[in-house]
């Protein structure tokens, strides 16, 4: 059993969650700017900590102080990336997927001329990237659109963010083209419905015509188009290029063998892999739209819509993988929090601090459950654990914890590959600690390398190889044959 030749190893990271540098060289403000920390939040209740509303948008908005904003900071990525990305090439890299911040390239979405500092950034870090040999995989929309977008149209709700998402695109393409020939189109783009501010800029109070349901599906719709015509574009832009959607996988099992239990589960699972349906198979699947339509919250389409979704499908599917699930219809079953859902307790699974159940076969589940459906080739772009590290005296991090579980995933990783499947790489959710996109908090950290900063910015935000950093970089000198 072995990983194929070029093998793509490497590591995910999104800029909102790295770069800082909020206000520098004209960047603009984005939905991720607004994002609190707040430290009486309980961490398991994703609703508290990704929520918005007006009042405490405005108050974001007039704090200039980045405390309490910890993505406004992120971990200077912006000023060290020359150092990061050496560390990433130590380990072994072959791939690093990174975003691109639309509003460090157009700083409220609308500017008739890109932000020259913001183009020029990005292409010091891919020219960087191209001289140490880590080929990029871009992420256009990594919860950071825009603010200015989100306040003015309610986000992707508004029709016109179609046009404004490609014309960011053109210039992405244009000027990264020759660097970037891996794309994603829209991260998670699933999790609309479960955090509709981060995903797609949308204020619920906002939603006055329709309920926030429908405005997170007509939203999803925007998206879907802004998606295909974003691929056609591609395509004459960078005929060597591909692009893959970008699904959060959450594989749910039924609770029980009770059939009422595996019916609602179903039900669960073809809800998550509608948004990766359109996209591959290039229509509304009928069970899904019949849904929308029944409980009246089915998006409204233009002519013309449907054909370009129809004959602009991705090349690949990517997604990430945390955690699973189950489903129950016993209204008292105990449940459980995962990545920015809520489901029912498996009792054959242990779980994180923060209530993420830790499921290595599921990913060898999810991995033939996806390709077995879409036939195309498969791109693992998230995979990690967050946990609290803890430094020695001597400055040393013993995260055995970590290597556990990443190779416990790899494992069966390798048995999917083994079993058929085309995997065409894997990037771990992060190589290197971030701010949490759902908690933003700081100690939940998933690097290889330790960043010395705590939850409210304190700390040198000097870099520190972790004993997880040398495991990978064993596992990725050896593609995946020496794991132990
Ligand atoms: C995914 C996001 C990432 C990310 C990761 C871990 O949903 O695409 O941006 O951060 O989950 O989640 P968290 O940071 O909340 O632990």
């Amino acid at each position: 059993m072995s990983f194929p030749n070029g093998f793509l190893w490497g590591g995910a990271v999104a800029a909102n969650q790295v770069e800082g540098a909020w206000d520098v060289d004209g960047r603009g403000m984005s939905v991720a700017d607004v994002a609190q920390y707040r430290p009486d939040a309980d961490v398991k209740d994703y609703k508290a900590t990704t929520g918005v509303s007006m009042e405490n948008i405005n108050r974001a908005i007039a704090e200039k102080d980045t405390t309490y904003y910890p993505k406004r900071r992120g971990i200077d990525f912006y000023h060290r990336y020359k150092e990061d990305l050496a560390l990433f090439a130590e380990m072994g890299f072959k791939v690093l997927r990174l975003s691109i911040a639309w509003s460090r390239i157009f700083p409220t979405g609308e500017e008739d001329e890109p932000n020259e500092k913001g183009l020029a950034f990005y292409r010091d870090v891919f020219e960087e990237m191209k001289q140490l040999h880590i080929q990029p995989i871009v992420t256009l929309s990594h919860y950071e659109m825009p603010l200015a977008l989100a306040l003015k149209y309610n986000g992707w709700t508004d029709r016109r963010l179609i046009d404004l998402f490609v014309k960011f695109c053109t210039v992405c393409f244009e000027h990264f083209g020759e660097y970037v020939k891996l794309w994603l189109n829209f991260n998670e783009i699933d999790s609309i419905i479960r955090h509709p501010f981060i995903t797609a800029g949308i204020i619920p109070e906002l939603c006055e015509e329709r309920d926030d349901l429908a405005c997170c599906y007509q939203a999803a719709h925007h998206q879907f188009v802004a998606g295909a015509k974003v691929t056609k574009l591609m395509r004459e832009m960078i005929p060597d290029a591909k692009m893959g959607l970008m699904l959060t996988k959450l594989t749910t099992y039924p609770n029980t063998c009770a059939p009422g239990d595996v019916a609602a589960t179903q039900k669960k699972n073809l809800e998550n892999l509608f948004y990766a349906d359109v996209q591959v198979f290039g229509e509304y699947p009928r069970l899904v739209l019949k849904d929308l339509e029944h409980r009246g919250i089915a998006p409204i389409m233009e002519e013309g819509d449907l054909a370009l979704i129809r004959e602009n499908t991705v090349d690949f599917v990517s997604f990430s993988y945390y955690m699973t699930m189950t489903e129950s219809v016993d209204p008292n079953a105990e449940r459980t929090p995962g990545n920015t859902v809520l489901g029912v307790k498996n009792p054959y699974l242990p779980s994180s601090e923060w209530g993420w159940q830790i499921d290595p076969v599921g990913l060898r589940v999810s991995l033939i459950e996806l390709y077995d459906r879409y036939k195309k080739p498969l791109f693992i772009v998230e995979n990690g654990l967050g946990m609290r590290d803890t430094v020695e005296e001597d400055g040393s991090i013993h995260d055995n914890y970590r290597i556990d579980y990443f190779r416990k995933h790899f494992k069966e990783m390798e048995a999917a590959v083994d079993e058929g499947v085309e995997l065409m790489g894997y990037t771990s959710w992060a190589p290197i600690d971030l701010i949490s996109a759902g908690t933003n908090q700081m100690s939940k950290r998933y690097g290889f390398i330790y960043v010395d900063q705590d939850d409210l910015g304190n700390g040198t935000l000097d870099r520190t190889k972790k004993d997880s950093f040398y495991w990978y970089q064993k596992v990725i000198a050896t593609n995946g044959r020496d794991m132990g």
